[in-house]
């Protein structure tokens, strides 16, 4: 791994003439465009088909490669992949950037425009989705065989729009535009079955009169950086099985002849927009098992294809890794596969789904543990309802009673079968049960998470298998995160530590380490700013077209983006900024910074609360950066449609990172990661990964408050009546009574009445308690803003302490003690 094959592949077959006869030849043949009519768009398209080309000839040697070696293979099973944009971030892996910019300039055109006219393909909510696209480049940066298994659906997260500060939501039709990464692979098709009934016949179950969809597979290349390995991520969409009923299309009724195929096609539709939070709807049931039957379909056919028939060396070939209990139907499909088609005994079905299997958990949050009734999925899969209950009969009748015998109690408690709290209530299979017992290993994504997993969520099935529950921290691509979004910072970062064969940081992000040295030096510091800066202006520019909202670079740019959720407390943040509108406004002269407080959110669109903080901050926003009383020194900015694509061009920009959810919440954050990354100084509380990062870049470089996880249980234990401390904080009380007033929506008085209740009658996310810390830590923050030297001393050891939050160390994780790879 040593050489950089990709680079000498790609720099002595690609130099920028070639290139550029390449996007030539496409414009022309692929898209049937002339090079006059050309604008960015079509050659965006057409530099895109260059890249495809490139990338499909190495995925057939990658796969040559794979099918030499017969290594072991692992499979990521993910109902969402936040890949984002793809083609700066391909050209880059495979080392070509620089001669692209050539040979686009050498046409005329700027390659940042080209860039700019691709679609961001948004096929997931938020961190789990994105973790999984940052595995996937990790996965194929390190030369491990890997399948990304997913659903490429038609309509992707929702595009976010405001009318009178509040959010309105509108369709994603992403692939409307065209997308050159997707390759129909017909070949590889799959039949599924759902519905009907089971019947045993000669002593074996018959799964029949099922209803049947098509499952094609859509095959997107994923480039590893500086390697000749590109692996795919194979997403899944639904079409009808039988196709045209032809006789009712010869009597003129064609709607009525495509109405199985409009059913069918309905699986793959819609991503579900809940960001921990179940949709509990038979569709979205229907979506994970047809996502994940034609993925297992697929993997033992290639394993067959491989191997032949013996099932004995299956599970050293392959590992599924399930992304949350979102595919854990895969358990009971395989068990169906091995028992009643290949002949497999039950105890030996279930010992190899074990070895196969692993289930990474992403959320302690208890709405959020999947449930489904078992009526629902005894109707819809019956064969797979029957072997959830086998599972189950053994696990609890010799697993449980080996290690508590006779105790019900504990086998009631432990049942994958919940069973109803009050008479006539309905059964539900617990999702996340049925993956610990199908799995050979279970992970927290941060260590303090991971801790909590085995003490409060698992703490039974922790005492059962005490090495089965395990951690593996988060981490997020350098190359995407640093090397694409930031240029200038990645050549700064060569410029001072190197970038030769003995030095690669985008590979090995822990060199980044040997920045600490300069984290004093004058001269560092001032381009180290500088580059800041420029990522600033840039970014007010993005601020100015999108919201038409003036914005200073030299003012303190503090950014909370991330799903809009109360336990992340963008409302703690909002009641924060409204407290500090006032002190101004009491003092206009204060000997303050200017400030900037920058938002990017979407709600879930039947998440009242949150929808309802969305509102209050735009109002907000709306008095602020209107008022000339206080001269520019407070602004408040809410971008509409937070994605991918706007988080590269915000996260380098950002002075502060707020991370400040509820201790215990925040399974680990990946943003908080990204920020600090790129030189933002954290405040936050000792919540998910935040820990870890306060670990390697030291107390002294980041702002921590707030409640820890021991003190939020303690409290709850004791009692709290929020009542108590909004009485007792003068500027507290005053902001949640402005809220509550009217005042800043007379139209609708009572909008903000869903937000004021939830804090006032309750407060389970404590952001009340926490307000005075939190308030405390801000000041901190100012008094180091007016420290230039200090401040970038400590922006700079961030960016050198990162080198544990690479994926590239996430995915080695888990490949030593999840998967057996390495
Ligand atoms: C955590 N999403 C972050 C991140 O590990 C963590 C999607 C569909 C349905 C229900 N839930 C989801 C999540 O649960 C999710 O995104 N969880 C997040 O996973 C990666 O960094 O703390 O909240």
């Amino acid at each position: 791994m040593s050489a950089n094959k990709t680079e000498q592949y790609a720099a002595t077959t690609l130099d920028a003439d070639r290139l550029a006869q390449s996007i030539k030849r496409h414009l022309q043949q692929s898209l049937g465009v002339d090079l006059e009519e050309a604008g960015p768009a079509e050659y965006w398209e057409a530099l895109s088909l260059v890249v495809r080309e490139l990338g499909l000839d190495l995925i057939r040697k990658t796969r040559h490669k794979e099918r030499d070696e017969k290594a072991r293979r692992v499979y990521y099973l993910s109902l969402e992949f936040l890949v984002g944009r793809l083609l700066g971030n391909n050209l880059h892996n495979l080392g070509i950037y620089k001669q692209a910019e050539e040979a686009m300039a050498n046409l005329g055109v700027n390659l940042t425009d080209v860039l700019e006219h691709e679609t961001d393909p948004a096929l997931g909510n938020g961190g789990l989705g994105r973790l999984a696209a940052c595995f996937m480049d990790s996965l194929a940066t390190l030369d491990l065989p890997a399948f990304g298994y997913g659903i490429n659906y038609r309509f992707g997260l929702f595009k976010q729009d405001f009318a009178g500060g509040k959010q309105v939501e509108s369709p994603d039709g992403w692939r409307e535009e065209s997308c050159p990464w997707g390759i129909e692979r017909p070949k590889r098709k799959q039949l599924i079955k759902l519905y009907g009934r089971v019947s045993e016949r000669a002593g074996k179950a018959v799964w029949e009169d099922t209803q049947e969809i098509l499952g094609m597979p859509w095959d997107v290349p994923v480039t590893g950086y500086g390697t000749d390995t590109v692996n795919t991520l194979r997403l899944w969409e639904s079409r009808a099985a039988e196709g045209f009923d032809l006789s009712s299309f010869d009597e003129g009724r064609y709607q009525e002849s495509r109405s199985g195929e409009i059913q069918a096609e309905n699986v793959s539709q819609v991503l579900y927009p809940n960001d921990n939070h179940p949709a509990g709807k038979e569709l979205r049931l229907i979506q994970q098992y047809f996502f994940v039957a034609c993925s297992i379909a697929d993997l033992i056919a290639r394993y067959k294809r491989e191997n032949g028939d013996n099932w004995d060396d299956f599970a050293e070939k392959v590992a599924i890794q399930l992304n949350d209990t979102h595919p854990a139907i895969a358990v009971p499909e395989l068990m169906r596969i091995l028992m009643d088609e290949e002949d497999i005994v039950f105890s030996k079905a279930l010992s190899i789904c074990r070895e196969v299997f692993s289930y990474t958990n992403h959320t302690l949050l208890p709405e959020a543990l999947e449930k489904w009734p078992q009526n629902l999925i005894t109707k819809v899969l019956p064969r797979h309802m029957q072997i959830i209950h086998m599972i189950n009969y053994h696990f609890l009748h010799t697993e449980v009673e080996a290690q508590w015998p006779g105790d019900n109690n504990m086998k009631r408690r432990l049942s994958i079968i919940e069973e109803p709290e009050r008479p006539g209530g309905q059964q539900m299979v617990r999702m996340a049960y049925l993956s610990v017992v199908g799995s050979h290993k279970v992970n927290g994504v941060a260590a303090l998470h991971s801790g909590l997993v085995k003490t409060t969520l698992f703490p039974e099935f922790n005492e059962m298998w005490p090495d089965k529950l395990v951690n593996v921290t988060n981490g997020v691509t350098p190359r995407r995160w640093l090397d694409y979004c930031n240029p200038e910072l990645a050549k700064l970062i060569d410029d001072t530590i190197g970038n030769d064969g003995k030095v690669d940081w985008r590979r090995n992000l822990s060199q980044l380490d040997a920045i600490n040295a300069y984290a004093d030096d004058p001269a560092f510091q001032k381009k180290f700013a500088a580059i800041k800066h420029d990522n600033k202006i840039r970014f007010a520019a993005v601020v100015k077209e999108l919201c038409n909202i003036d914005i200073s670079p030299d003012a303190i740019f503090d950014v909370q983006i991330k799903r809009l959720h109360e336990y992340k407390r963008q409302q703690l943040n909002l009641l924060h900024i409204m407290a500090l509108y006032r002190r101004l406004l009491d003092n206009p002269d204060l000997d303050v910074p200017q400030r900037v407080f920058i938002f990017g959110a979407k709600a879930a669109p039947g998440y009242k609360v949150a929808k309802t903080i969305i509102h209050a901050i735009n109002r907000v926003a709306e008095r602020v950066n209107n008022d000339r009383r206080i001269k520019d020194k407070l602004k408040v900015v809410f971008l509409p449609n937070y994605r991918i694509t706007l988080a590269e061009k915000i996260i380098p920009a950002a002075d502060v990172s707020e991370q400040i959810s509820t201790a215990g919440f925040e399974a680990s954050g990946t943003g908080n990661m990204k920020f600090a990354l790129n030189g933002a100084l954290t405040v936050g509380t000792l919540d998910g990964a935040n820990v870890e990062i306060a670990e390697e870049v030291g107390d002294d470089n980041i702002f921590i408050y707030g409640l820890t996880v021991d003190e939020v249980a303690e409290l709850r234990h004791r009692g709290y009546n929020p009542k108590d401390v909004y009485n007792s904080n003068a500027e507290l009380k005053a902001v949640i009574d402005w809220l509550a007033s009217g005042d800043l929506c007379p139209e609708e008085p009572d909008a903000f009445r869903p937000l004021v209740d939830s804090l006032l009658g309750g407060d389970y996310f404590l952001t009340l308690v926490d307000y005075q810390a939190y308030s405390d830590a801000h000041d901190k923050i100012v008094a180091t803003w007016k420290k230039p030297e200090l401040w970038w001393k400590k922006a700079i050891i961030n960016t050198a302490s990162m080198g544990k939050f690479s994926s590239d160390r996430s995915i080695m994780d888990y490949a030593k003690t999840i998967w057996n790879m390495a």
